[in-house]
């Protein structure tokens, strides 16, 4: 063997080994723990399919989908401690309490667990992102103009929420009351808040518990894709179609049926594969040590293009979307 074919043989050599190397790193797959605040929510169901895609996009990610049986701060704490043990890459979390999982989530990110919470965020200190669905201030908004355009402007309302701790209901539940201050919602009276824990019978009989002992109630505003649907149930049985409206944030393929009914007018929500799809993508980009992937920094999410993270560490994704009989049965083959 002359010198030069030594050389090309030993490149050739150095090369394969090295491409070898390679493949043995790609088949190792990046973990991406999903923990929802509860299962058996279609909402989380939806953003499991997102998180699905964007890991089928990623080629080298798994999704771990996981979260307690009721949305509780102490079913979270639990998983995040195993997902510790299980050295996962990332969690990407919707919070059922902005402060009780800081402690697990610091003590995740210590161990070099990335932590982002998405939907339902986690206090600042025990996250390194939150990506919002959308800005608060509109989803407020849109939730108090479809009460009031379905009862005229004025009249009783009441507020069917998720659990009594829930960072993003509660943040939204805090925007309409301002705006409730304002002049031109003068009329609107909010007699009742109460809470249906993201649980379908809790929330039936919170909606039935609102009907009945208050008499002039006119519309019920859910900000939970649990509660409207089990509200606009509720409405139905109770014959007060007609009477009493629903509205809120719902799932197109859950409240079809109940916009026929009449219980709902109308309702908003954002596209919860997209949100998934996100927060696997933003969970990724900070596994990759991306010099963005910070606050103030902007990250490509996929098909959802760029998003920018404000000073406070939170991004949000498009407006919510408006549904109504024209258009809820073509999404509800979607979500
Ligand atoms: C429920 C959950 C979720 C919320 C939606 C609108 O499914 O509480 O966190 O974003 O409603």
């Amino acid at each position: 063997m002359n010198i030069k074919k030594i050389v090309a043989t030993a490149i050739a050599v150095g090369l394969a080994v090295t491409l070898s190397g390679c493949g043995e790193k790609k088949s190792e797959k990046l973990r991406i723990a999903m923990v929802v605040k509860n299962l058996g929510n279609g909402f989380f169901d939806a953003a499991h399919e997102g998180a699905k895609e964007a890991a089928a996009q990623l080629g080298n990610v798994e999704i771990i989908y996981t979260g307690p049986t009721t949305p509780s701060a102490e079913g979270q704490i639990e998983i995040i401690n195993s997902l510790i043990s299980q050295k996962v890459d990332a969690i990407v979390i919707s919070a059922n309490d902005p402060n009780a999982i800081v402690p697990i989530a610091k003590k995740a990110m210590q161990r070099g667990i990335k932590v982002i919470s998405f939907d339902s965020g986690l206090a600042p200190e025990g996250r390194m992102m939150q990506l919002n669905p959308s800005n608060a201030s509109l989803i407020g908004l849109k939730q108090i103009q479809m009460a009031s355009d379905a009862i005229g402007g004025s009249g009783e309302i009441a507020i069917l929420s998720a659990s009594a701790q829930a960072t993003n209901q509660n943040i939204w539940i805090g925007v309409m009351k301002d705006l409730l201050a304002k002049p031109e919602y003068a009329k609107l009276k909010l007699v009742a808040t109460v809470y249906g824990d993201d649980q379908s019978d809790k929330s039936y009989r919170e909606a039935v518990g609102l009907l009945r002992s208050n008499p002039n109630l006119k519309a019920i505003i859910s900000p939970s894709t649990v509660g409207i649907n089990a509200a606009a149930k509720a409405v139905v049985d109770e014959k007060m179609v007609g009477k009493v409206f629903v509205t809120g944030l719902g799932l197109p393929s859950e409240m079809a049926g109940h916009v026929k009914s009449g219980a709902v007018k109308e309702f908003a929500i954002w596209n919860p594969i997209d949100l998934g799809y996100a927060a696997t993508y933003a969970a990724y980009e900070f596994i990759k040590g991306n010099p963005q992937a910070k606050a103030g920094g902007t990250l490509k999410l996929g098909r959802m293009g760029p998003v920018s993270i404000d000073a406070k560490g939170e991004a949000a994704l498009a407006p919510p979307f408006t549904y109504n009989k024209e258009n809820v049965d073509k999404f509800s083959k979607i979500f």
